[in-house]
């Protein structure tokens, strides 16, 4: 395992870097919250951390988190009592109107009483911090992280004190061109501990992870496995699906891990009938509740096969843009309204772009029925030749899957978005992509893709990249970017593969209220007939199996500058950033009805 190759030893005090498998379901541990107001301080120049020769802070800065020794004190680097607060989780930048432009270092600091109690272990557990987290427990530094979607841990077993405690995080937002993403992107730079912080408290041996899914193919047998962390790794472990009878014990090696597979009579999870059951995982040492659909996804030649029958995923792309209060989602309210939308839209499938959603996204699809497709941002110029860019973009996917390997929701992991042709790229994606089925047998893996023209009037879907997908993701705006809405009555489309295609963006801008003939563009009229012409040319696509249309909901965006107009907002949403319905919404959820009702 590597927690214990990972184990560090700072100053003396044991505790371990950010590659610690993370805790499975943070949630339904024992846990300290650590959400509300922590103290800030913006640091445009990152004096915090570097002195004036631009050398890292020899005692930590900022992380180090002293206070002025006495009145005679000229320290600098320190969190006064009256500092200004922000709450966590939540982006900076919708917070302060001083901060909604804002990209560069904000330091956090909270504090918190703690009783330690024998025989336990703790984790200091982010939801997500965009982008780069340096992290510093009671002065001590004890870590870093990057990439801005996905969630982290420390172990601080032997860093917590017993009563008063300080965390210091150093969240960075800047983008640069070797990030994941890069520089260039085409949502809002939301910076800052953008979702749930805690304290997790374990056993000493715990239930560090485990794998509930159908097997591949079946509807009655399910088969996983799981992992224990801490020095009692050989154990008897049961699991248990009290509603269906099913269980079984099995148990652990010298590496703490077990496989096991059991017979369960399940009604299998589908958008009709998202059932749901709890399951139980009992080491001798530690147990842990969680509720899990069954179900199974293929393919078989251009058919997705859901619980082995043909489904057509009817399906919107979805920001994680709060619905009326701008910022990043990050609670179970936005996550209801936006899901909500989607189903009454007469959607069975959202596409959580462009970069791993918050949790309460995930759980509340298992629980309304909509199948998911969720990626990471590697998105349009990554630097494919860097490896240690490829590094970052495995082990952020490695992070969404792990997260999130028990929902029945997610049916595909997508490795990438609208990529640039090149051998490079295509060695980098296809490393991902092999990676992931390493991870997840079960799901579905897949990319969206550029349409390429063979002639005029055809688009060949013949990235090589389809190679290496189960399923191919292609993003077209015809009448958009890509001639007037009549060109789709022109359109057809051909593949090389005999796999499943799903067109993964299409659509045009409007902003709600504007009105004008339909060949005036902005209007709503225009994105109307957009959405009059793609459906025709959608249907006609013989090895389409899916769409989702760009997008759910306007989104912020500094790439959008027009005034008036956008306003710095995409405005390709169906439905306004205040909640109001375009004409183009009613198009579609007379489609996805028409197509829900003829099954
Ligand atoms: C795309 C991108 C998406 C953009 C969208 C647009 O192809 O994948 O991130 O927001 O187009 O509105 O241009």
């Amino acid at each position: 395992m590597k927690t214990l190759a990972a184990m560090l030893l700072i100053g003396g005090v044991a505790c371990y870097s950010q590659d610690t498998a993370l805790v499975q379901n943070p949630s339904a541990r024992r846990n300290l919250s650590l959400n509300g107001p922590w103290k800030i301080i913006v640091d445009p120049y990152e004096a915090g951390y570097y002195d004036f020769h631009l050398n890292p802070i020899r005692d930590g800065g900022l992380g180090a988190n002293k206070s002025p020794a006495g009145k005679s004190d000229r320290l600098e680097l320190t969190f006064l009592p009256n500092a200004p607060t922000l709450q966590v989780p939540g982006d900076w930048n919708t917070q302060k109107p001083e901060l909604l432009w804002y990209e560069g270092t904000i330091w956090y600091q909270r504090e918190f009483n703690y009783v330690k109690k024998p025989g336990r272990r703790l984790f200091l557990w982010f939801g997500a911090a965009n982008y780069q987290a340096i992290v510093y427990l009671n002065g001590q530094k004890l870590g870093r992280h990057e990439g801005g979607f996905t969630p982290f841990q420390f172990e601080v077993t032997g860093a917590i004190r017993d009563g008063a405690n300080a965390v210091v995080v150093k969240v960075d937002d800047q983008r640069h061109p070797d990030a994941v993403p890069p520089a260039m992107t085409d949502w809002w730079n939301y910076g800052g501990l953008t979702r749930d912080v805690k304290l997790i408290d374990v056993p000493e041996t715990f239930i560090q992870d485990y794998f509930v899914q159908l097997a591949k193919g079946s509807l009655n047998r399910i088969a996983g496995w799981v992992r224990l962390d801490g020095p009692r790794k050989r154990q008897k472990v049961a699991v248990h699906i009290p509603e269906s009878g099913a269980s079984t014990t099995v148990e652990t090696d010298d590496n703490g891990f077990a496989r096991f597979a059991l017979d369960a009579a399940l009604t299998p999870w589908s958008p009709e009938n998202p059932k749901l059951y709890d399951v139980s995982v009992e080491a001798e040492s530690d147990r842990v509740h969680d509720r899990i659909g069954f179900r199974t996804i293929e393919t078989s030649g251009q058919k997705i096969l859901l619980n082995g029958k043909p489904v057509f995923l009817r399906g919107v792309s979805i920001h994680a843009e709060a619905p009326f209060r701008a910022g990043r989602v990050f609670s179970e309210a936005d996550a209801r309204v936006l899901l909500t939308w989607a189903r009454e839209l007469g959607c069975n499938f959202v596409r959580l772009a462009h970069y791993p959603h918050d949790e309460v996204m995930t759980r509340m699809a298992d629980q309304m029925g909509l199948l998911v497709w969720s990626e990471i941002p590697v998105y349009w110029a990554v630097q494919w030749q860097n490896p240690a860019v490829y590094a970052n973009a495995e082990r952020q996917l490695t992070e969404m899957i792990t997260r999130d390997h028990n929902r029945a929701s997610i049916i595909f992991w997508s490795m990438a978005n609208e990529t640039p042709l090149g051998d490079a790229r295509l060695k980098f994606i296809a490393a991902l992509a092999a990676k992931a089925r390493e991870l997840d047998s079960t799901r579905l893996i897949t990319a969206a893709t550029l349409p390429h023209y063979a002639d005029p009037a055809t688009i060949m879907v013949d990235d090589p990249l389809g190679q290496h997908l189960d399923v191919l993701g292609c993003n077209e705006y015809i009448g958009w970017y890509d001639g007037p809405p009549a060109k789709a009555d022109t359109i057809s489309f051909r593949t090389v593969y005999d796999k499943p295609m799903v067109v993964s963006e299409f659509g045009g801008a409007a902003a709600f209220g504007r009105h004008g003939d339909e060949d005036t563009a902005w209007t709503e009229e225009f994105q109307a007939n957009v959405y009059r012409h793609q459906i025709p040319m959608l249907r006609r696509i013989p090895f389409l199996q899916g769409m989702t249309a760009w997008i759910l909901m306007d989104f912020r965006c500094p790439r959008r500058f027009l005034p008036g107009i956008q306003d710095y907002y995409n405005r390709k949403g169906l439905i306004s950033d205040r909640g109001e319905k375009k004409q183009a919404y009613y198009i579609l959820r007379d489609y996805y009805q028409s197509l829900a009702a003829a099954k």
